[in-house]
């Protein structure tokens, strides 16, 4: 493992970025968001993204300089055109609207159109959290995962993202892939030559694998808790897909034609203002969420992104290690 200050790993994926042909903007967001996520233990959605940004620039499936275009589309709807840019630069533009708007009317939604999508959601989740939001984000991806039922890939990883603030304390924030596992993860698995655990996937034949390159390349992932994962995929593909205007994750793959880029497509985001649904009484109720929490982790459960909190404040202190491969591969890209 080669270990990294977040300072050093920040500058290796700016410069990888900018070196390919990034412009500063959209180099620094997607910086931001990689870091976190490497912060953050979460590997799958680190820095080892960076291989696949430049990867999706070279096969010309994302625009390097793209300006999002933000719309005023309705009293609670934002809509910005990311313009093939990735999501960041998107989420970036459109937010100062999105809040104005949830706090004028209790709930407004953000509607990115045509952006290329690699992130984990929390990242955005936190950012609506932090203004005292409760927050909630999905998007499809490119078609991987089969319907509980099925064996033939469909449904995109398609994660849904949760936040609820808390004054005085990190925010409630869950966020998970309807598959059973993110793909990224058994990526990171097919690199570490290792096999994946029973229930992530399928091969050709809908038969259980453990395979990461048979499940990848010619199988299916499957859904997280059957035909529950299954249903909650394919509303993400429709209020992430046709409701908002963009493709499903069928149609981001036969967009991507091979090229194993990034998914191309939409992403939903829908804010609501506590203080509006509740005025003098907000302080009152957000307390009885606390008491919710508390017992929660009264019975010894974990909240969600509890592992990530204290893997940010490890990181903050001692920094992060990479895989000596992945070190290499990001290197390489400097070339
Ligand atoms: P996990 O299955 O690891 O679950 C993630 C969520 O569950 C986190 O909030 C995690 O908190 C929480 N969690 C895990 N274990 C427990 C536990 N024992 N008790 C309470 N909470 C727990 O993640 P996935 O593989 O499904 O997804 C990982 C990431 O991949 C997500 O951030 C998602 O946004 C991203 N992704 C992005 C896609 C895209 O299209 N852009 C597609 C698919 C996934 P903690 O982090 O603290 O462990
Ligand atoms: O890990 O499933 C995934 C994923 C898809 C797009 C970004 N991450």
């Amino acid at each position: 493992m080669i270990r990294l200050s977040l300072a050093e790993a920040r500058e290796l994926a700016e410069s990888i970025l900018l070196h390919n042909g990034f412009n500063l903007a959209h180099a620094r967001a997607v910086t931001d968001t990689v870091i976190a996520g490497e912060r953050d233990g979460c590997a799958s959605h680190g820095l080892y993204r960076v291989l696949g940004c430049v990867n999706s620039l070279r096969a010309g499936k994302v625009a390097a300089d793209a300006q999002p275009r933000v719309i005023d589309q309705a009293p609670s709807i934002v809509r910005v055109d990311a313009a093939g840019g990735f999501s960041q630069l998107a989420f970036q533009a459109g937010l100062p609207l999105l809040q104005e708007k949830a706090r004028a009317n209790g709930v407004a939604a953000l509607a990115i159109n045509h952006c290329v999508h690699f992130s984990a959601l929390w990242v955005e989740i936190e950012q609506l959290t932090a203004a005292g939001l409760v927050a909630l984000a999905c998007n499809p991806s490119h078609a991987w995962v089969a319907p509980a039922g099925g064996s033939q890939p469909l449904f995109g990883t398609n994660p849904i993202a949760f936040g609820w603030p808390r004054p005085g304390n990190m925010p409630f924030v869950f966020d998970f892939a309807t598959s059973a596992i993110a793909r990224g993860d058994i990526e990171l698995h097919r690199r570490a030559g290792k096999a994946i655990p029973q229930g992530w996937g399928v091969d050709a034949h809908g038969q259980p694998s453990t395979d990461a390159n048979v499940v990848l390349d010619s199988g299916a992932m499957l859904t997280f808790g059957g035909h529950k994962g299954s249903a909650l995929a394919a509303m993400v593909e429709l209020i992430a897909g046709p409701l908002i205007g963009d493709l499903t994750s069928a149609e981001s793959l036969a967009y991507d034609a091979g090229s194993k880029s990034s998914p191309y497509h939409g992403e939903l985001i829908i804010a609501f203002d506590p203080q509006r649904f509740l005025g003098a009484a907000t302080e009152q109720h957000l307390a009885r969420a606390e008491v919710l929490f508390e017992s929660i982790q009264g019975q010894g459960a974990r909240l969600p992104s509890q592992r990530r909190y204290e893997a940010r404040a490890r990181s903050l202190v001692e920094g992060v290690q990479i895989p000596e491969a992945l070190y290499n591969d990001l290197k390489a890209l400097l070339a």
